[in-house]
């Protein structure tokens, strides 16, 4: 297997719905990528057969992720609101399974933005209620062939997790194999003190990588160490998805988290396509 490129429908249509499929993976097709990121902000608009009659039709693979708003939260004191962010999460893993994404991906732990100030025992008690619910949701992926991609944001979207160290501890604490990490280009450029140093430290754990610019514009455009990105993914062998992620104005699950504020491409589809290009140059199309 080598590295697969793929597009986040975030950047496409936002609640992505059944009703946006056809386009959406047409364009995907057309940019030229192999893999379409379906991100899941109302599970009641998309559907399993949808996707993988779209998938069939153009050849896409589909991989799934996790839209994290307040109601979603498996950290949460109350268990009734941690059953609900597991039913959710449960959902996305169905869907996982029934389209053959490998993963189900994002920042799965809380509700994404939300940054507090927290004595270090309440958060190492959110901790323990996120690893204890991730750990049941590991489980129910690992019957159905999907592995949890968990993704550490940056200070302003979350005060949970914010590097891969922490990801990796927090892996520890859930104690299952099949629990892996998602790294993000955006993020660590905030976060990390050397992409390369992060992504080593990872290593075999990574699951999934999604790219954008540090301002979340067109990858290539701005100043991410890309070279010591990309030579650190060939340092630990990965090979899977590497997906563009920017967001489109109208996002609404987790638009304060998101803040994108202001158009950081000229278009949606010049992103895609920028995107796309200088990816290509580093990872060519497969021809096996
Ligand atoms: C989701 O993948 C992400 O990167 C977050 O920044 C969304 O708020």
């Amino acid at each position: 297997m080598t590295n697969v490129l793929g597009l986040s429908t975030f950047v496409l249509a936002s609640p992505f719905s059944d009703a946006d499929a056809t386009s959406a993976f047409d364009r995907t097709a057309a940019f030229g990528y192999e893999v379409i990121e379906v991100c899941i902000e109302d599970p009641a608009l998309v559907s399993a057969a949808v996707l993988t009659e779209n998938a069939d039709r153009t050849g896409l693979s589909v991989g799934i992720c996790g839209a994290f708003g307040p109601d979603r939260d498996v950290s949460h004191p109350d268990a009734d609101v941690r059953e609900r962010g597991l039913a959710y999460l449960r959902h996305c893993i169905e869907l996982a399974a029934a389209v053959g994404s490998p993963h189900v991906a994002g920042p799965m732990y809380a509700p994404t933005g939300q940054a507090r100030l927290l004595e270090p025992a309440e958060r190492d008690a959110q901790l323990r209620r996120a690893a204890d619910s991730l750990a049941r949701a590991a489980e129910y992926g690992a019957g159905r062939g999907v592995e949890l991609a968990i993704e550490p944001l940056n200070r302003f979207e979350t005060d949970l997790v914010n590097t891969v160290e922490q990801a990796l501890d927090l892996c520890e604490r859930i104690g299952d194999p099949r629990a892996g990490l998602l790294i993000d280009t955006f993020h660590m450029n905030i976060e990390e003190k050397r992409l390369g140093d992060a992504v080593r430290l990872a290593g075999d754990r990574v699951r999934h990588v999604q790219v954008a610019e540090n301002d979340r514009g067109t990858p290539g455009s701005g100043h991410v160490p890309w070279d010591e990105f990309f030579d650190a993914l060939d340092d630990i062998g990965y090979r899977g998805q590497i997906v563009v992620e920017s967001f489109l104005p109208t996002v609404r699950e987790i638009a304060r988290a998101v803040s994108l504020w202001r158009p950081v491409a000229e278009s949606m589809d010049a992103l895609a396509e920028g995107g796309i290009s200088f990816l290509r140059q580093r990872f060519p199309r497969s021809t096996t």
